[in-house]
């Protein structure tokens, strides 16, 4: 079920591009914070919160100036915009859109006249820290909290602000703890991989390694270079080298471990910085297994890059893993020494406006900063995850859900993918396949297995998915994809206590930092920061089909999981995979030199005269494409006495044509009638304008 209050501004005010908690008025009272309540919280539950029980909370403060922000992303991802490839410099971001001093005071004031304790004022997450009891929390915030088994509570309902402050806060964080970390790695080593004996070392001086690790093949650095067309660029000196990779992790990982796989793969050392977040190295924690398949693959790639592994500690963050993740992620962001930025991790339990006003922001900056950023889209398939407050933890869903952490319009959210590669007699990959969707059913008692995939439930349709990506109003992910398979392929690489390289590690989290070392490549031969990927992207992507050059179509398989039914690959876009997977010398040669955006011009009104009562008036709205590029176009619905015949929808219209949209009037009464229709496109300079429908009846 859709956040319904961020599904009802999707089509009225798509220039905001991301759904916002909608302030409803309740005469002077104040303002409600929509999305801000779990939906976990809509649970049985066990008994009224205890009104003494201490709690500590946290209040969010908004963005300024949020609509020209929006803008500002758009213009650096339009050719034709003078702000093109012009990136915020460090600080900037905060001069213009974070919240101001006066804002602090005027919010803390508030929080002090209601009873709370003010613990501090944390600028780098735009927060106020505060405390208080259950019972001071309900009153203050005019919500019902309950308690749940397991020492869990939640707020059931939204809370309530004075309407002075109304503009101020984005998010209450704290009213509940139905949120969990997701304990389960997004990475693994299968069960049918080798078991024993060490890697052969790589031959020293051998171009291409193979990739016989006990008896096993499986993919190493060369055979995703083949198989994914990298050695072009690498032959040519595109090795990624430039500013950092930055890996956003929550536990450290041994020198020694990745020795072993430039040493296995006659890879060179990189330039390795650890950056420790919480001022604490956590040392080797359950995460570190991720943290060295994302070095390790991250390298691979991109050998030339320097990488910084910003190292948050989970302790250190109430234990949370995901809040350890995002606290490593702002300051990666508010660093800003990065050129991309890797992420692999789920979240589930969050209420929606925590991806709105708290995640979202941190994208926005990396964004309008030049910084790209991975996020990996899962590996439960459709089902994802789903939080249960009985046992704290994430089990998978048993109905479609997506990783919300993924979906934000400001990062590019990779799919997996598997496949059976052609081998030569060494182990080494040749040549390329077809791929179908992730989808190792066979591995599902470890837990992952298919590639996650569908629509959030959270975020509406940024403007470059209009008309290209299903008709459902929601951001869908992923965007494009990355092998991710357990047995076929896998790829080699070393368990986090261990320098020992070994095949079956899977997961789609290889594709995050895969595709942070494909950009460090992009970003060498463009000589600047790209930015966020994905308008770039859909619009070579959005090409017919002799068009669309460095991306190739998976077309097969689902990513059906646990029972849920989830998507079929298809031709073109679809839920599992998103485009596909890149050939990345074509890739990025058609990022170099991309195809133009289209540019919509349409009437602001339609009129259909006058008509009688019960008789039909016919009358088009002419939607013209007057750029150089591909311009794709979705029509909104219409309500009686306004009908739409056939042809609505979605339309995608070449450089210079254009598309009759048609129109009924059909009035059954007497009077004068009009109507607003939302046209949305994927022109950034103009996505979502409305035309207006009027006709007379007598
Ligand atoms: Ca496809």
């Amino acid at each position: 079920m859709k956040n319904s209050g961020s599904f009802a501004v999707a089509f009225g005010a798509l220039m905001m591009l991301i759904a916002r908690p909608v302030m409803c008025a309740q005469g002077t009272a104040g303002a409600v914070l929509a999305g801000n309540h779990s939906a976990s919280a809509s649970r049985p539950f066990a008994a009224e919160a205890s009104f003494e029980r201490r709690i500590e909370m946290r209040a969010f403060l908004k963005l300024r100036n949020r609509d020209q922000l929006d803008s500002l992303l758009r213009s650096q991802q339009d050719p034709a915009s003078p702000m093109y490839h012009r990136w915020l410099r460090t600080g900037e971001f905060e001069e213009r859109f974070a919240p101001t001093s006066g804002q602090y005071e005027t919010v803390g004031k508030w929080l002090e006249s209601s009873g709370f304790s003010v613990i501090g004022i944390d600028r780098r997450t735009r927060s106020i820290r505060f405390s208080g009891t259950i019972g001071e929390a309900e009153r203050a915030f005019k919500v019902r909290i309950k308690s749940f088994a397991n020492g869990f509570y939640g707020n059931v309902d939204d809370p309530s602000i004075p309407s002075s402050i109304a503009e101020s806060i984005g998010f209450i964080d704290g009213l509940d703890n139905t949120r969990a970390m997701v304990s389960r790695p997004m990475s693994l080593r299968t069960a049918n991989a080798a078991v024993s004996g060490h890697a052969r070392s790589g031959s020293g001086g051998s171009a291409a390694p193979n990739t016989i690790l006990d008896g096993e093949r499986c993919f190493g650095p060369a055979d995703m270079y083949s198989f994914y067309d990298e050695t072009p660029l690498l032959e040519a000196g595109i090795n990624g080298q430039g500013e950092c990779i930055g890996l956003i992790e929550a536990g450290d990982f041994l020198d020694e471990s990745l020795a072993a796989f430039d040493s296995t793969f006659n890879l060179p050392a990189p330039a390795i910085t650890r950056t420790l977040v919480n001022g604490v190295n956590p040392g080797i924690t359950f995460r570190s297994g991720e943290t060295i398949f994302d070095v390790q693959w991250a390298h691979a790639m991109a050998p030339g890059a320097p990488i910084n592994v910003y190292i948050a500690s989970p302790l250190l963050n109430g234990d949370n893993v995901i809040f350890a993740t995002v606290s490593a992620l702002i300051r990666a962001v508010s660093d800003n020494t990065c050129s991309t930025l890797s992420i692999s991790i789920e979240s589930c339990g969050l209420p929606p406006s925590y991806y709105t006003e708290v995640l979202d922001p941190v994208y926005a900056q990396a964004a309008a900063q030049g910084q790209t950023v991975f996020v990996a889209v899962g590996d439960e398939g459709a089902a994802e995850f789903d939080f249960d407050p009985v046992t704290g933890a994430c089990p998978t869903g048993t109905s479609r859900h997506v990783n919300e952490l993924a979906a934000d319009p400001n990062i590019t959210s990779i799919g997996g993918t598997q496949f059976q590669p052609n081998y030569d007699s060494q182990g080494n990959n040749v040549g390329f396949v077809p791929e179908s969707a992730w989808n190792e059913q066979q591995f599902t008692s470890s837990g992952i297995g298919s590639t996650g995939g569908g629509t959030s439930s959270v975020f509406s349709k940024p403007y470059y998915q209009n008309g290209v990506t299903p008709n459902d109003g929601a951001r869908d992910v992923p965007d494009i994809s990355m092998e991710a398979a357990c047995a076929n392929p896998s790829v080699a690489s070393t368990e986090p206590r261990s320098t020992r390289v070994e095949c079956g590690f899977c997961g789609t989290s290889l594709g995050a930092p895969v595709w942070a070392g494909i950009t460090q490549l992009l970003i060498q031969k463009r000589g600047h920061r790209v930015g966020t990927l994905n308008p770039t992207l859909y619009r070579i992507a959005g090409q017919r089909n002799a068009g669309r050059k460095g991306i190739r179509d998976v077309t097969l398989g689902n990513n059906d999981f646990n029972g849920v039914v989830g998507f079929d690959a298809t031709e073109g876009y679809d839920l599992t995979t998103g485009w596909g997977t890149p050939d990345i010398a074509e890739f990025i040669a058609s990022y170099l030199n991309p195809p133009p955006a289209g540019r919509i011009s349409a009437p602001a009104k339609v009129g259909f005269g006058k008509v009688r009562t019960g008789r039909m008036a016919k009358a088009s709205l002419n939607i013209r494409n007057k750029g150089k590029g591909m311009l794709h176009v979705t029509v909104g619905a219409v309500d009686p006495p306004f009908y739409a015949l056939g042809g609505n929808g979605s339309v995608a219209i070449d450089p210079g044509r254009s598309a009759a949209v048609k129109f009924a009037f059909i009035p059954s009464a007497a009077g004068e009638f009009r109507q607003t229709v939302s046209i949305v496109s994927d022109d950034p300079a103009n996505p979502a304008l409305d035309v207006g429908l009027t006709g007379k009846a007598k």
